[in-house]
């Protein structure tokens, strides 16, 4: 909800807000009493969704807002997981949005370390395996609500990009947030999900004629296998293939040494996080556009 300042003025004034004046003459509410009006005045607000976890979510926000990932915050984000309260962290995101904090900022500095932390715990054994699927699935539905508020927005001419996880590869919550991140974007999103054979990327790309397949790992594995995945896309889609390949995931930084050893190395780019790749989709210009360039 938006609101304008001099309606915080008048509902002050009028005693419904109560609020303290500072030595400097300001006017300073706390957040208790503004969860208190805002029940009042719109009991369904983002703000009140984060439930009494608001005084710490609030300032994690500000936080955010600086760069900075506060460890209150990634508590409380792990603690509404393992409740499945998806719908909080839907709720916080929203919030986040509107003080400015991007959605690839969010999942870098945020769901990342949340997930990164689920799987230290994970692995010291105080979390157990059932309590990580259902984190898991908690997140997933946050990140399919979000890509359901935003794909009514893409343009019905907007050009497609094909996403997946590569071959062998379970982890979807890296996949799903490019799709949202790509959707935000402007980009109509061919996703196929997890475990997705070379074959199937390129032969979608070709049905939606993608200028980009995107491709995600998670589980590191030998920068050998991963250069064996790209180039065989790269086969598949032949010398005049007019497809860039965008491949991120905490699995794939040890590739990028090897890329030199690709048919067409200039055709794939690496990515360590979600923030650069926010930037270069929103900034991209097919292939079709670059190899024009490079002739001129
Ligand atoms: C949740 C989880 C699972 C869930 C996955 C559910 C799901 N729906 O995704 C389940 C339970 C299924 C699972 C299974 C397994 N897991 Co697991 N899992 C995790 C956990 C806890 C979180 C993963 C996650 O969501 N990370 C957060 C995401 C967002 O990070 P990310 O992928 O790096 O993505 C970020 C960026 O890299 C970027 N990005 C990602 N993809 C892309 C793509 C593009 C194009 C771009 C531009 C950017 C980009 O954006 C993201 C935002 O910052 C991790 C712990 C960890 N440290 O990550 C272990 C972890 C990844 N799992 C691990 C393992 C070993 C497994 C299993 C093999 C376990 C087993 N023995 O069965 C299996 C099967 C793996 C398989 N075949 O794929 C290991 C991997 C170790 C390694 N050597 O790499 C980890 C690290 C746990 C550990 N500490 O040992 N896992």
């Amino acid at each position: 909800m938006e609101t304008h300042e001099s309606s915080i003025k008048r509902w002050c004034n009028a005693g419904d807000l109560p609020c303290e004046t500072t030595a400097g003459g300001h006017r300073r509410i706390t957040i208790g009493a503004l969860a208190a009006f805002a029940s009042r005045v719109q009991p369904s607000l983002d703000f009140l969704l984060l439930g009494e976890d608001r005084t710490i979510a609030i300032p994690g926000i500000l936080t955010l807002r600086r760069g900075k990932v506060s460890a209150d915050l990634t508590k409380v984000v792990t603690g509404w997981l393992l409740d499945a309260e998806s719908f909080r962290i839907t709720a916080l995101v929203r919030l986040a949005r509107g003080f400015g904090v991007s959605l690839s900022a969010l999942y870098d500095r945020l769901i990342g370390e949340v997930m990164r932390g689920v799987g230290t715990s994970w692995a010291s054994g105080a979390f157990q395996i059932g309590e990580e699927h259902r984190i898991s699935e908690s997140i997933l539905d946050v990140l399919y609500g979000l890509q359901s508020a935003i794909e009514p927005g893409i343009p019905e001419n907007a050009p497609c990009a094909v996403l997946g996880a590569m071959r062998g590869e379970d982890h979807v919550t890296g996949a799903m947030m490019v799709r949202t991140l790509l959707s935000e974007a402007g980009w109509k999103v061919a996703y196929l999900g997890r475990d997705v054979p070379e074959e199937d990327l390129v032969l979608f790309q070709r049905k939606v004629n993608a200028p980009i397949i995107c491709v995600s790992a998670t589980v590191s594995r030998s920068p050998e296998s991963i250069i064996a995945v790209l180039q065989r896309l790269q086969e598949l889609g032949g010398m005049d293939a007019g497809f860039i390949i965008a491949v991120g995931g905490s699995g794939i930084k040890a590739a990028r040494r090897l890329v030199h050893q690709l048919s067409q190395p200039d055709r794939v780019v690496f990515f360590e996080s979600a923030t650069e790749f926010a930037s270069w989709a929103a900034a991209f210009q097919s292939p079709h556009v670059l190899v024009r360039d490079e002739t001129n």
